[in-house]
Order: structure tokens, then sequence, then C-alpha cells
């Protein structure tokens, strides 16, 4: 399963959004961000859900 989000708009510190309900399983978060500067950044990590 993958599920996509998108945030447009201000630059916020924290960025919050619901999962669907999660089967137990380890997952994967790849995100990606613009800075006010414009450089992109991104990276990954993992949660388990019990
Ligand atoms: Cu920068």
């Amino acid at each position: 399963m993958s599920v996509r989000f998108n945030r447009d708009g201000a630059t916020t510190k924290n960025f919050q959004t619901m999962l669907p309900m999660l089967a137990p399983d380890s997952y994967t978060v790849h995100w990606k961000a613009m800075g006010e500067d414009g450089h992109m950044m991104k990276g990954s990590y993992g949660f388990m859900q019990h």
C-alpha cells in the first residue's frame, strides 16, 4: 500500500495528517520538503504498527 500526501502553502515546522487504519506491519515514510531558500530536502524513516 502506498499513500501520498501533498501539502502546499506557507512554511511551517510541523505537518500532521491522518493515516488510514494500518495493518500490523513495518512501514517506511519517504518525505521531501522545500525550504524557504528553495533547497529541496528529503529523507525517510521507518516505524512499526503493532
Ligand atoms: Cu538551503
